[in-house]
C-alpha cells in the first residue's frame, strides 16, 4: 500500500459537482481506499481570461502501480467530459498525482512530486489539511517550508463541499 495525494481541479460545467463526482470515482478505484478529502477552495485561474477554478486534494491508500493509477485518473477525467484541446486550457476535471508515497518518479508520462505543486496555494493549503505537519516530499522539501513561502492569497476556502 502506498499513501497517495491527488490534486483535483475544475473550471467548467459546475466545478464543485465535477469534484464531487471525481471523489466518488476515486472511492471506487480497484485496490484503493479513499482516506480523506480536503475542503474545496476557489481561486482565479493562473491564466487570464479563464473561469475561476475550484480545487481540492484527496488522499488514497492504493496498491495500484503509478502508471496504472495515472491511466485510471485519465479515464475518470475523460469520463467527465475532459477534452484535451490545449495544454492548460479550461477543463471539466484535472486530476494530478501530487505525491506517491515517498517515491520520486521521472517517467515520460509521469513526474512525481507533481512539477507545479511547490508554489501553488490551491494545492498546498488543501494538502496541508490532510497531510502530517512534518510531511517531507520525496525531493526532500518540507511541506511546512513550502507553505511558509506560499502566502494564502487569492484563495477562498468554501465552507462546505
Ligand atoms: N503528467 C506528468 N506528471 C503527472 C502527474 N504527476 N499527474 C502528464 C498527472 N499527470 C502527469 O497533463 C498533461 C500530461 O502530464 C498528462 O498526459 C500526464 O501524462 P494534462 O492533465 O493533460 O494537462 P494539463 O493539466 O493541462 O497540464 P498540467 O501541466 O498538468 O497543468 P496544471 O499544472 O494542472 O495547470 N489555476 C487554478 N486556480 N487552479 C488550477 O487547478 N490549473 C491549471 C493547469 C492552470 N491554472 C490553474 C489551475
Ligand atoms: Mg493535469
Amino acid at each position: 500500500m502506498e499513501h497517495i495525494y491527488i490534486g483535483m481541479g475544475s473550471n467548467l460545467a459546475e466545478p464543485a459537482e465535477q469534484l464531487r463526482s471525481a471523489i466518488q470515482a476515486l472511492a471506487q478505484l480497484p485496490d484503493t481506499h479513499l482516506t480523506g478529502v480536503s475542503a474545496f477552495y476557489q481561486s482565479d485561474s493562473l491564466l487570464p481570461g479563464q473561469p475561476r477554478y475550484t480545487n481540492a486534494v484527496a488522499a488514497l491508500d492504493s496498491r495500484l502501480a503509478p502508471l496504472d493509477l495515472l491511466d485510471a485518473l485519465q479515464a475518470i477525467e475523460t469520463g467527465q467530459g475532459r477534452e484535451r484541446l490545449e495544454r492548460w486550457g479550461p477543463r471539466t476535471l484535472d486530476l494530478d498525482i501530487l505525491l506517491f508515497g515517498d517515491r520520486l518518479i521521472d517517467e515520460p508520462r509521469l513526474k512525481v512530486p507533481h512539477y507545479h505543486m511547490h508554489a501553488r496555494a490551491f494545492v498546498l493549503y488543501p494538502l496541508a489539511e490532510l497531510a502530517p505537519t512534518d510531511l517531507c516530499l520525496a525531493d526532500g522539501r518540507l511541506l511546512k517550508d513550502l507553505l511558509a513561502a506560499c502566502p494564502f492569497v487569492g484563495l477562498e476556502r468554501l465552507s462546505s463541499n
